[in-house]
């Protein structure tokens, strides 16, 4: 797919020749960069910032990196290339050729997945607005630059498929998405999580580990989809999405490698003293932040994500390299479900526990990332380990949402849950004191006394280059 990069939008998808879809995304321009002065980072649009950007979709292609300012990236919109002789691969039409076009039965099921994941794009962009101003680095100035701009194109990403495939609908929903804002009392954004503020770059850590991380894998679901445009969109958005997932993972883990240092210099547990985070608190945030994650996959059994299944609109987490029938006709899946008398297993369709099946592969990867920050705790000889909380711990979603189950998976009374609250999730004083250590610091090389240097830095330059020049 040859790419255009002079238009005004740069893309892969022959805008040229499509003059109604050209109009009407020249039309949506504008408001995008009316949002983007409003709701995106505040305070920076004079910075130019080291970022990377898209202009091809091959090797090579996808990652130039320059100095940009925010509001002049090239938000461009780009699919993989096509797979020649694409089939459906899951549910009633498999092996059916793959659609170009939406299937008129599907319309309102595909337009409402698109509209979900898009809101998501935007919402992550207002939650992290005014963490620009206590960057602990002008490292992490530019990675936090990089996953807003980025965000920004996976919008661009969905407003594509809307205005090119829904007519009139998706040229509405896609004013929405514009609309809607993160914690907005009248238009919050869909989902939850999206509602949360991020307000300290803890916080933006653990939500690029953990959030990010549900991006990617509802974006490997998607990326399966028999509408073909929508999974050549998420292939490209993958490639993407790995980097946001670096800064979190990473992220999380400077701040555990910078909280063994201190315990050992000052010979104590307690860091607050010191100007750090204690290995408590970072585990409340693990627990508060995987919690909330988990939420964004749904009910553990859910008709909306059968029916999506079934007609081959969303597969599974690496559906292609799976050996089953596709079409689970016959398969059953073991859920954890709330009994009186505690949790309990019960077998049912895995075609209605698709959601939960999805959540299963997230969990086993963000496991990944604590075996890293476990790692690191080996490393420094310190014995605390930290752990994922049980899946029913603090749910607000499913059959787990409002029951007292604790991090380790005990139902108690909903009184000794309460009571034990604050020893497992941030209590207000720990948020405080969390931003009480935010301060900027953005002269190149220096960094947070909170949080250790990054091992190596963008683009082959080294940690202490100037990646943001104010
Ligand atoms: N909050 O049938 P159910 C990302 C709604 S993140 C509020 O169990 P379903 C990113 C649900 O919408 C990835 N409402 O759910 C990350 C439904 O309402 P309707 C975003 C919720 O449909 C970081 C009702 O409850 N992409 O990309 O099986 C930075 C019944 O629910 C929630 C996607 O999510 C919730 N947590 O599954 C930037 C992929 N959960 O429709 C970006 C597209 C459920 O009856 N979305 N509800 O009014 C989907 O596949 C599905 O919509 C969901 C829900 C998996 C989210």
């Amino acid at each position: 797919m040859e790419v255009t990069y002079s238009d005004r939008i740069p893309n892969n998808v022959g805008l040229h020749d499509n003059r109604r879809l050209q109009r009407a995304l020249e039309a949506w321009q504008p408001r995008y960069l009316d949002w983007w002065h409003q709701m995106g980072p505040e305070s920076f649009d004079a910075a130019h910032v080291y970022l990377r950007t898209a202009t091809d979709v091959g090797r090579g292609g996808w990652a130039n990196f320059d100095w940009v300012r925010l509001p002049e990236y090239r938000w461009g919109i780009f699919l993989a290339d096509p797979e020649p002789d694409r089939r459906v691969g899951f549910g009633e039409h498999r092996d059916d050729p793959a659609w170009q076009e939406v299937p008129g039965e599907y319309r309102n099921q595909l337009r409402r997945l698109i509209v979900v994941q898009g809101d998501t794009e935007p919402a992550s962009v207002e939650q992290q607005r005014d963490l620009g101003k206590t960057c602990p680095s002008l490292y992490d100035l530019r990675n936090l630059f990089q996953v807003n701009v980025e965000e920004g194109r996976h919008l661009w990403a969905m407003v594509y498929l809307l205005d090119a495939h829904f007519g009139r609908d998706g040229r509405e929903e896609a004013e929405a998405l514009l609309e809607r804002h993160a914690g907005d009392a009248d238009r919050p954004r869909i989902l939850a999580a999206f509602n949360e503020p991020t307000t300290d770059w803890l916080s933006f850590f653990m939500f690029t580990h953990f959030t990010d991380r549900d991006g990617r894998f509802q974006l490997e679901a998607l990326s399966e989809s028999g509408f073909d445009p929508l999974a050549r969109t998420c292939q490209f958005m993958l490639r993407e999405e790995a980097h946001h997932m670096f800064v979190g993972t990473t992220g999380v883990g400077r701040v555990v490698q910078r909280s063994c240092e201190l315990m050992r210099e000052g010979d104590t547990d307690d860091l607050r003293p010191l100007g750090g985070i204690d290995l408590h608190l970072l585990q409340k945030y693990i627990n508060f932040h995987f919690s909330v994650s988990i939420d964004l996959f749904g009910g553990e059994t859910s008709s909306n994500a059968a029916s999506y299944f079934s007609s081959g609109l969303k597969g599974r987490f690496h559906e292609r390299q799976r050996s089953d029938d596709h079409r689970l006709l016959e398969a059953t899946y073991a859920l954890t479900e709330v009994g009186a008398q505690g949790l309990r297993q019960v077998d049912v369709p895995a075609l209605t526990a698709i959601n939960e099946g999805l959540r299963d592969d997230y969990i086993a990867n963000c496991q990944k990332g604590l075996d890293r920050w476990n790692a690191i705790l080996a490393e420094q000889g310190i014995a605390t380990r930290f752990t994922l909380p049980h899946r029913g711990f603090h749910r607000s979603i499913g059959i787990f949402a409002g029951h007292p189950i604790t991090p380790t998976g005990q139902l108690v009374s909903p009184e000794a849950w309460a009571a034990a609250r604050d020893e497992w999730l941030p209590t207000d004083a720990d948020r405080a004191y969390v931003h009480s250590v935010m301060r900027p610091v953005v002269e190149p090389g220096r960094i947070a006394g909170w949080i250790a240097p990054p091992a190596s830095g963008i683009d082959d330059h080294p940690v202490d280059f100037e990646y943001v020049r104010l």
